[in-house]
């Protein structure tokens, strides 16, 4: 598929404001994955169709949450992190995408997970400073983000926590793992 058809295709799936959202992180995507060594095509697609679920309906995926092989304790935390794993499963069925290391992008998205894949680390961040984002402290990580993928991500996280706390909004388990993870694995660079 070329990057023609993906944008025809996922279009129809979101609004205006979502679609340039979706350009952004394309291309800031295909940024990251020639700096840091990821596939750029697979960067592109992953890009794409990362927000392809964003609009369903709460109840579409509460069901495909509960029929398919997806954690279910996703169901007692923010319906905001719903479409990231039901995306993958949908972008596979509806649109035949079955690169694993592009729906494993799209699956972990919005939390992270430990041990992430560079395409994966290239998708979430990409998501976090394309540049039509406009969050408290992004420009700071818009730099870092030249120097270096794992603490960008590491700072990005660190404002999602921060930005959920304030808001006295639950937090994913996983959310945590994927901080820790990159965390851990900085400061042993280190010492
Ligand atoms: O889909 P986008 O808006 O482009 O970005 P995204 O997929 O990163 O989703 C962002 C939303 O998900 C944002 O409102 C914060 C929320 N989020 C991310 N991690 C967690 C979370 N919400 C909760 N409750 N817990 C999390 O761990
Ligand atoms: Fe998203
Ligand atoms: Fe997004």
């Amino acid at each position: 598929m070329n990057r023609q058809e993906a944008l025809q295709i996922i279009k129809k799936h979101l609004p205006e404001k979502r679609y340039i959202h979706t350009i952004g992180v394309t291309d800031t995507a295909i940024t990251l994955a020639k700096q840091y060594g990821a596939d750029e095509k697979k960067a592109e697609i992953a890009g794409i169709f990362h927000d392809y679920a964003k609009y369903r309906p709460k109840q579409e995926m509460i069901d495909i949450i509960n029929e398919e092989d997806l954690p279910k304790d996703l169901l007692m935390y923010s319906s905001e992190l719903w479409h990231a794993p039901v995306g993958a499963i949908l972008v596979k069925k509806e649109i035949g995408i079955t690169d694993e290391d592009i729906l494993r992008a799209i699956r972990s998205h919005t939390t992270g997970r430990a041990r992430m894949t560079t395409l994966e680390k290239v998708i979430m961040l990409a998501d976090y400073i394309e540049p039509n984002r406009s969050f408290p402290g992004v420009d700071d990580v818009r730099e870092l983000a030249k120097l270096e993928l794992n603490k960008a991500l590491i700072v990005s996280i660190q404002n999602t926590i921060q930005f959920l706390l304030n808001k006295n909004e639950l937090i994913y388990p996983k959310t945590i793992e994927t901080y820790n993870d990159l965390q851990r694995n900085l400061n042993q660079e280190v010492n």
